[in-house]
């Protein structure tokens, strides 16, 4: 759940400890500069820091307009251009086959957070129960409010792309997506709708909410596809 104000505060004086504090819109959290993880490399032979990234010792929470946060009314529709659409409520979804992944995870505005420990179930494992039809194309996820992350297809069936409902052994706090989140690691952090209601396959694209106002219909990190 939210963090209480005491709980922040001891974040704040360990993080100013650790190591270089960085104020900005929507919270603080830790340079991690000298954190050997920054010099690293993919297996793929990328660099596991993307260009113009610089690492940050924790997710910082980046706004967006809060869903309900109770598990108990949750629901996530899983339909579109599939055979079997369902609907599962908080205690079906912890009932599917579970994940447990650390996952790095990139923000447009230009830090990076590695290891962000998630459970959840698969995408793969949605689009797996739900029969995707071979017209599918490209995954819309929905959240609260009428916010969607548009993905291909073909992306979003990674091994890597979940809908978590713990972060870091942890129920996900409201500012994280409580009670329940997109979380889409390779791709810049828009993708990854908090408060998720929805996965929806369709054979024809459909840009989201911040792939409208001027982001990248893509958003790959290591060709920095920020804009459109
Ligand atoms: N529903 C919803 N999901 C959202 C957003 C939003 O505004 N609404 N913002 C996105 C953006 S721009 C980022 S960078 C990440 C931030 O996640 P965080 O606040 O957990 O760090 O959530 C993404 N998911
Ligand atoms: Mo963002």
């Amino acid at each position: 759940m939210t963090p209480t104000d005491a709980q922040q505060r001891r974040r704040l004086l360990l993080a100013a400890a650790a190591g270089t504090l960085v104020t900005a819109l929507g919270g603080t959290a830790v340079l991690a500069g000298d954190d050997p993880r920054a010099k690293e490399r993919r297996p793929d032979g990328r660099p596991r820091l993307p260009p113009g990234q610089r690492l940050l010792s924790s997710l910082k929470p980046m706004g967006g307009e809060p869903g309900d946060p109770s598990a108990a009314a949750w629901r996530l529709r899983v339909h579109g251009e599939v055979e079997r659409p369902f609907e599962v409520d908080f205690r079906e979804l912890l009932a599917l086959p579970q994940a447990d992944l650390a996952v790095d995870v990139h923000c447009v505005t230009g830090w990076s957070c590695f290891d962000v420990k998630a459970t959840g179930v698969l995408v793969r494992e949605l689009a797996k129960k739900a029969g995707v039809k071979a017209a599918a194309r490209h995954v819309i996820f929905e959240a609260a409010h009428g916010y969607t992350a548009n993905v291909r297809l073909a992306e979003a069936l990674r091994p890597g792309v979940m809908i978590a409902h713990r972060l870091h052994d942890r129920a996900i706090s409201r500012s994280h997506g409580a009670p329940v989140r997109g979380l889409v690691p390779d791709l810049y952090f828009w993708k990854s709708a908090k408060w998720i209601t929805g996965v929806r396959f369709v054979a024809k694209d459909e840009p989201g909410y911040w792939e409208t106002r001027g982001y990248h219909n893509h958003a790959d990190p290591w060709t920095e596809e920020r804009y459109s």
